[in-house]
């Protein structure tokens, strides 16, 4: 009896969502409002029969030479960053090209507004035009199935239910364009490989930041625990000794055992124009640089040798320039097995580039930005293609972010395995991981972490 009753809910709920009406936009809204660094950006709402649905657009401060188009109004007005122009395609061009589309259907909304754009590079309509719409749309589908966000990405992507929490890369001390120390990388990360799950390793990642606070106090004074953009530290260290400190605030925490480390090097910002030569002191005036810390591109490989043997290096995000694919190829043939060689500036999560990073074995990790593409469909099918290739996937913020967290649901619904989403600090990036302890919640005893699988998350049984 029992049996049967509930094999009838199962059909009833079947059928309706085999008749699930579909739910049309009838509006869409743009607006400007200001990043995390104080710079506008766009932000949009789509009108459906179920309500309407917010998202906004993040920036970068490295942003590779190949990424989609960010439209910027120019001028004084912002130091010339207004969206006003991108709002106003989002008001009228986009909203001509999606009102009516059936909001569920992300792909229907992405490719009318490609069409409408008309570029390869959304360089007409702007790339944070096109991205908000998507993002709107994609919550307002989510909405329309009445599932959660993670649920429909993974649909969308035709993924089977997700089950699958990233393990969180945070981004504790900040260098490079995000930071007005002299460190020329930009990005280190401590990674709890070995937490049990995610809610552990936010534990593990909290503790080792402020273990971190007191240990960059006590070698440099209060003022050097002053914080980047994406909320980690900048002190006054060098790259091996700000390696050094991770790993002492990492033992004072006690977590030794189950913390590895990670970089981005964001090495496209550094490297010396026309010559196979990186400037590591890039920040300070000509006539005041340290020649020792100029290097070619193999002593750069050689140093990377170096840290990789002394310190538990599990990733290594851009080492060279988004051009220099000979140093990226070798570099990948030569550490790639044991270290994973995230590409950022080198694949601008464009499935073009990823190919052509695939084919010359320049790296095996996409790192997901979805603003670099500019829009949800995109960036699915740049994941698939990494995936399908055998490469790990790090979905990843940007330095300049809003409160909007969709990047958590993005990571489990594509199953990505690890996101970086900066340090458990500032509010823009607490919303990610605040989220992704929410979604673990709502698992419950199916969520799984992938610890030292994070590379390859889908092969977990
Ligand atoms: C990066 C990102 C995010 P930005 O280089 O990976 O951390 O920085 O958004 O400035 O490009
Ligand atoms: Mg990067």
């Amino acid at each position: 009896m029992l049996a049967s009753s509930a094999t009838n809910a199962i059909r009833r709920a079947a059928s309706t969502a085999g008749r699930r009406q579909m739910s049309a936009i009838t509006g869409v809204t743009g607006r400007e409002i200001i990043d995390s660094r104080g710079n506008p950006t766009v932000e949009v709402d789509i009108t459906t029969a179920d309500g309407t649905f917010t998202a906004s657009v993040p920036s970068g401060a490295s942003t590779g030479i190949y990424e989609a188009v960010e439209l910027r109004d120019g001028g004084s007005r912002y130091m010339g960053k207004g969206v006003t122009k991108a709002v106003e395609n989002v008001n009228k061009a986009l909203a001509d090209a999606v009102i009516g589309i059936d909001v569920a259907d992300q792909r229907a909304v992405d490719d009318a507004m490609l069409k409408a754009d008309g570029t390869a590079n959304k360089g007409n309509l702007g790339a944070n035009a096109i991205l908000g719409v998507s993002l709107a749309a994609s919550k307002a589908g989510a909405a329309a199935k009445g599932v959660p966000l993670w649920k429909h990405y993974a649909d969308i992507a035709g993924n089977p239910t997700p089950d699958t929490l990233p393990v969180p890369c945070f981004n504790v001390i900040n260098g490079g364009e995000h930071a007005g120390n002299k460190l020329a990388f930009q990005e280190f990360f401590i990674i709890p490989t070995g937490a049990e799950n995610f809610t552990e390793s936010m534990v593990i990642g909290c503790e080792i930041f402020h273990n971190l606070k007191s240990v960059i106090k006590g070698k440099f004074g209060g003022d050097a625990t002053l914080i980047g953009d994406e909320g980690g530290f900048a002190p006054p260290c060098d790259v091996e000794s700000g390696l050094a400190m991770l790993m002492e605030a990492t033992e004072k925490a006690g977590y030794l055992d189950k913390v590895s480390i990670g970089l981005d090097v964001a090495a496209s910002e550094f490297k010396v124009a026309g010559k196979n030569e990186y400037d590591l002191d890039f920040k300070s005036p000509a006539g005041e640089k340290d020649s020792s810390l100029l290097l070619t591109g193999d002593e750069l490989i050689a140093f990377y040798k170096d840290m990789i043997d002394k310190y538990p290096i599990v990733t290594i995000e851009d080492p060279f320039d988004q051009d220099d694919w000979d140093n990226w190829t070798s570099m990948c043939k030569d550490v790639g097995e044991k270290v994973q060689i995230v590409g950022d500036d080198l694949t601008v999560t464009n499935p073009v580039k990823i190919a052509e990073a695939v084919e010359k074995g320049s790296a095996n990790c996409l790192l997901l930005k979805v603003n670099q593409i500019g829009s949800i469909s995109e960036s699915i099918d740049a994941v698939k293609l990494s995936k399908q290739n055998g490469w790990g996937v790090m979905t990843s913020h940007r330095s300049g972010e809003t409160e909007d967290s969709y990047i958590a649901d993005l990571a489990v619904g594509l199953c990505t395995g690890q996101i970086k989403t900066g340090a458990p600090c500032r509010g823009e990036r607490t919303a990610k991981y605040n989220q992704l302890l929410r979604i673990e919640a709502e698992l419950g005893a199916a969520a799984k972490y992938p610890g030292m699988g994070f590379r390859k998350p889908d092969w977990m049984g």
